[in-house]
């Protein structure tokens, strides 16, 4: 039975959940390739006990643990042939290349013309479902990305139950992944399995994706839905990842006709032109007029992250966190990218004492 509409109200004023578990670093793989070469990993475990260090530090939140959901929730978002291909791909692989082979990188993908009728291989299997070559595959990636997912529902588990806000420490990540496609280190989009659950509740979702690259995948999913406002501020795809989505002329289909607003800004853009584009994320928001906010929280937007080509620093982030607090919704944030290990705790750290204190 559909639970009645009812508005989020934040009650509990208590500090916000932070949700971690360790399950992540089963997602461990040492190389991506990009520029002509294999390369070392970007997103490696480090990440998240930088950030989990930073909020520690700081004493921002209760660290909880992720509860299980089992695939229900995730079937809401993504197709089933799709989490059936990611249970399965990395043994699969395995007996294909043999388990010495270690990380599962597709190398044929389906292009104009082609026809990728028969996924019987691995090889077709991934070049079919994965966008890029930066998302390798390893024993452990799908319990990872099963327990970011459930990450992301218990955030948004705490935040319908009256919470003001709840951060997920996601890994892997989730905006670039579609309702069956993966890439971008993202496999299951938890922002949006997040987002998901309040839609199902009855509720207006806005989500907010504030990560250095386009969420493709958030946009991709809620492309066609008026309920679930997309609002990205990104770097221009004509020069950045993922090259083929993010552009300003995007703004939604049929009844989710002017439901997506993608805000792209020039590579070296710094705080001054960037609270510019937020607040007219902002308010865009504002004229939504959501029961609810999901924030795909990514810190590659930092000055010489090697993914990201934007400069804010420091203090920016604590401003960033104030102004999005300051909307006064129930927020579930998601952990996505950021990539400087010296910066990404105190970027995160930031952003959440400035959204705690708006
Ligand atoms: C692949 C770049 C992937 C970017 C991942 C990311 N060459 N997305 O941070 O937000
Ligand atoms: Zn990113």
């Amino acid at each position: 039975m559909a639970l009645a509409k009812r508005t989020i109200r934040a009650q509990n004023s208590e500090s916000m959940k932070v949700v971690y578990t360790p399950a992540h670093e089963s997602h461990a793989h040492s190389h991506e390739f990009e520029g002509g070469r294999l390369i070392a990993a970007k997103d490696v475990p480090d990440r998240v006990s930088q950030v989990l260090d930073a909020i520690k530090v700081r004493a921002i939140g209760e660290i909880v643990a992720p509860q299980h959901f089992g695939n229900v929730p995730i079937l809401r978002v993504h197709t089933a042939d799709f989490v059936h291909v990611l249970e399965q791909a990395w043994i699969r692989w395995a007996v294909k290349y043999g388990f010495e082979a270690r990380e599962a990188i597709p190398s044929a993908w389906p292009a104009r013309g082609m026809h990728p009728e028969v996924l019987e291989d691995i090889e077709a299997t991934l070049g079919y479902y994965c966008f890029d070559t930066a998302t390798p595959i390893v024993a452990g990636t799908w319990a990872a990305a099963r327990a970011a997912a459930d990450s992301a529902l218990t955030a948004a588990q705490w935040v319908m139950r009256g919470d003001r806000a709840a951060i997920a420490l996601c890994r892997p990540p989730g905006h670039h992944a579609a309702s069956d496609t993966y890439g971008g280190y993202c496999f299951l989009n938890n922002a949006a399995i997040a987002a998901q659950c309040f839609v199902d509740q009855g509720r207006r979702v806005a989500m907010l994706d504030v990560d250095f690259h386009h969420g493709n995948g958030t946009q991709a999913i809620f492309y066609a839905n008026p309920d679930v406002l997309t609002v990205s501020i990104h770097g221009d795809p004509r020069q950045f990842y993922p090259h083929f989505s993010g552009f300003a002329s995007e703004t939604g289909s049929g009844r989710g006709a002017g439901f997506n607003l993608n805000i792209v800004l020039p590579v070296g853009t710094a705080w001054g032109a960037y609270a510019l584009a937020l607040e007219e994320a902002l308010d865009r928001i504002r004229a939504f007029s959501p029961d609810a906010l999901v924030v795909p929280l990514g810190v590659d937007t930092y000055l010489d992250d090697p993914a990201g080509g934007f400069r804010l620093q420091g203090a920016d982030y604590q401003r960033m966190g104030h102004l999005i607090g300051k909307l006064g919704l129930p927020t579930v944030l998601t952990l996505e990218g950021g990539y400087r290990l010296d910066a990404v705790g105190p970027a995160v750290g930031d952003f959440l004492t400035g959204f705690e204190n708006a």
